[in-house]
């Protein structure tokens, strides 16, 4: 048998081959890949049965047109999709992100590391992710509202409670999710949790909402634990002003620990006084009801400064919390942390980090935990809002929430377990190895599918 880094080369080129141009997908799998190739090598059962070749093969993918009507009238066609990437351990189960970047590769990315993701949750969830490339900046609710039925008049068939269970993502919020869930049931004459991230009053469960953020700040808590420290006064830079930032800083407020930025495409915003909650409640309803840009914080609050054009990763802070898309933090930006003597790094979107970003992290040794460790929350609650719906009950928000914070502290334990490398915890490598034992062993039981 080839060594570890002969393989992977040999592994990464074949999938580079049958995935031309897809950057994004090509990162995740190489991520992953190059953490598990030795731990693979080691057991020779996963290596004959080909399980990173088969993994790596999404079960199928759906692509279809979305065609809608704006309000001046015109025809408007966007391209829909859902990855259906593996239902190895529980139905295919991934959010919809809409985005005029969606690709196929990003796609492809999401869904692959959800797959991993939903496994480090130990509920029985597979892995997908769909989308569009539909921009709903500057839409009407009315726009909205006939772009989600019609992308719902399709993906509908391809969905249900057992099948496929979407949820929100980048540009999907309660908003959408009212849209499609109404279509979906009108289409299906059902109410069946076929979509997670509901509104209360129709089957969705308490917390949800808050998961994401409030996950990936207890995954903070439990690592900075394990050396010894906790959150009280750090300064902390947290990234985007959406769902998952919103609920990252209001968590880390609630613990005691100081926002200091948050950023949405446009730029940053700087606040050496900190992000307090009745500030935190403002950009929430700058953000949810109107629809605002967060240039508008540092007008409404002259304590900040807004740095247009530009990412947090410059300030110095203890911590950071990438909230907002993918690669956010480049070679550069994990220098400046570096140079600040940040500590450490907890991913709150997919992939925020790019893979030399991660090498400079790991190798000045800031704690760094990926995203599909510290995120997890997320679609942990949509597990459990599956759970309450098949069950016709609804648990209390400190149900939902004790449940949620078990689920990350057994991620971090399990990532401590599989990652421990002496001195330092290989978060990244944990969180893999632990997740893809679950999986490969269902895969070697199902035989050859
Ligand atoms: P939202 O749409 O609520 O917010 C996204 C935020 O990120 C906005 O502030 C947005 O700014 C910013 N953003 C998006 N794209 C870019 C970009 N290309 N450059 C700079 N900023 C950008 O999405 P979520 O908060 O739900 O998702 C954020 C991240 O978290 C994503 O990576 C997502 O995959 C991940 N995630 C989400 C979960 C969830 O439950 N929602 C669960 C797990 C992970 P602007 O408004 O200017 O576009
Ligand atoms: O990336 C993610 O985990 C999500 N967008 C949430 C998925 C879900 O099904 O709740």
């Amino acid at each position: 048998m080839n060594n570890a880094s002969t393989e992977l080369k040999h592994f990464m080129s074949g999938l580079r081959k049958r995935n031309p141009g897809e950057a994004e997908f090509h990162q995740a799998v190489e991520e992953v890949a190059m953490s598990l190739m030795p731990f693979i090598l080691d057991h020779e059962k996963y290596y004959k049965a080909r399980i990173l070749e088969r993994l790596t093969e999404p079960d199928r993918i759906i692509i279809f047109r979305v065609c809608w009507e704006d309000d001046l009238g015109n025809l408007r066609v966007n391209r829909g999709y859902r990855v259906q990437f593996s239902n190895c351990i529980g139905p295919y189960k991934g959010g919809l992100r809409f985005h005029p970047s969606v690709s196929l590769s990003i796609l492809k990315f999401l869904g692959f590391e959800q797959i991993f993701k939903n496994s480090l949750t130990t509920l029985p969830l597979g892995g997908g992710k769909g989308g569009a490339n539909f921009n709903p900046k500057g839409k009407s609710d009315r726009e909205v509202m006939r772009f989600c039925q019609s992308f719902m008049t399709e993906l509908t068939r391809h969905i249900g409670a057992d099948i496929d269970i979407p949820a929100g993502d980048i540009g999907v919020g309660a908003r959408e999710i009212g849209y499609l869930y109404g279509q979906f049931k009108r289409l299906n004459n059902r109410h069946t949790g076929a979509i997670t991230g509901k509104g209360f009053d129709y089957g969705g469960s308490l917390m949800r909402p808050e998961a994401t953020g409030y996950g990936c700040v207890y995954m903070m808590r439990e690592a900075l634990s394990h050396e010894g420290d906790d959150l009280e006064n750090k300064s902390c830079l947290v990234s985007g002003s959406g769902n998952v930032a919103q609920f990252c800083a209001e968590k880390l407020i609630q613990l005691g620990a100081r926002v200091l930025t948050m950023s949405d495409s446009g730029g940053t915003i700087y606040d050496p006084d900190g992000i307090n909650e009745d500030k935190l409640m403002w950009i929430k309803e700058l953000k949810n009801s109107r629809r605002g840009r967060i240039v508008e914080y540092a007008k409404q609050f002259p304590s900040a400064e807004y740095l247009e054009g530009k990412r947090p990763w410059a300030i110095p802070a203890n911590l950071a919390f990438p909230c907002a898309t993918q690669n956010e933090i480049e070679a550069d930006d994990a220098k400046a942390l570096i140079s600040n003597s940040c500590r450490a790094v907890c991913e709150g979107a997919n992939m925020p980090s790019t893979k030399e970003a991660i090498d400079l992290l790991q190798a000045a040794k800031v704690t760094f935990v990926p995203g599909k460790a510290a995120n997890a929350g997320g679609v942990a609650v949509s597990g459990l809002e599956m759970t309450q719906n098949s069950m016709r009950i609804h648990w209390s928000a400190e149900e939902v929430d004790q449940r949620l914070l078990g689920i990350m502290q057994n991620i971090h334990r399990k990532c401590v377990k599989y990652g421990n490398d002496g001195d330092y915890i290989d978060y990244v490598k944990g969180a893999n190895v632990a997740a893809f034992s679950k999986i490969a062993d269902t895969m070697l039981a199902y035989g050859v599918i």
